[in-house]
């Protein structure tokens, strides 16, 4: 794991911030549920790439449009990608880039993020907005955990060993930012999902 504390400074994060917002009103957040079950999570999403992550009563996959509009994602936009290539260390850009956005109560129970079919490549994740408990433990859900605070504008690479670690968000620090204009948090994380070739 790299974490990049205030990659971004302000204006950088005001200028990205913006180009989410447009992503957003062509791609709405919608509430993904647990598969079988059925449960809402607490956090909303989007994506932009030429796939999505999403989850809903039949299963977790990536797909190539939105599940309610059924429109294509918009692009990632290349500020995004340029970061990606400039910390990465991965030849290949990301198909994915899913968009979380986390009310104040909003949380993210410990996972492992599996549906990807490539997993040499790094996993980005770029805060904005409030601060966030982020919880990292090991490979199996016995394996003891760490956690730190994320802010906005920070950048943590996930590799190695921590690419199939477990994580999750613990909670939002209400009111620790004034990016955003209600008090939340948006988490950008970009996957590499098909293979790379050669
Ligand atoms: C550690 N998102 O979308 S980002 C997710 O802040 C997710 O929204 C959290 O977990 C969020 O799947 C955490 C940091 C992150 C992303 C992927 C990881 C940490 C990771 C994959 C492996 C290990
Ligand atoms: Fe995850």
């Amino acid at each position: 794991m790299k974490l990049y504390p205030a990659y971004l400074d302000r204006a950088a994060q005001e200028a990205l911030l913006e180009q989410i917002r447009a992503i957003v009103e062509e791609a709405p957040l919608f509430t993904p549920c647990m598969p079988r079950s059925g449960k809402a999570f607490s956090v909303r999403m989007s994506n932009c790439g030429p796939l999505g992550w999403v989850s809903d009563i039949g299963g977790y996959r990536y797909q190539p449009y939105h599940p309610a509009t059924q429109r294509p994602w918009p692009p990632i936009p290349p500020l995004l990608l340029q970061f990606w290539q400039d910390l990465s260390g991965c030849d290949a850009e990301p198909e994915a880039c899913l968009i979380n956005y986390y009310g104040p109560d909003a949380k993210m129970g410990l996972h492992v993020d599996s549906d990807e079919e490539d997993f040499s490549a790094p996993i980005f994740s770029l805060s904005l907005g409030d601060d966030a408990r982020f919880r990292l433990g090991g490979t199996t859900r016995k394996d003891p955990t760490n956690s730190f605070k994320l802010s906005s504008g920070d950048i943590l690479l996930l590799d190695g060993k921590d690419r199939k670690a477990y994580h999750g968000i613990d909670r939002i620090y209400p009111g620790t930012s004034n990016l955003l204009k209600a008090p939340g948090r948006i988490n950008l994380t970009m996957r590499r999902v098909k293979p790379i070739k050669g």
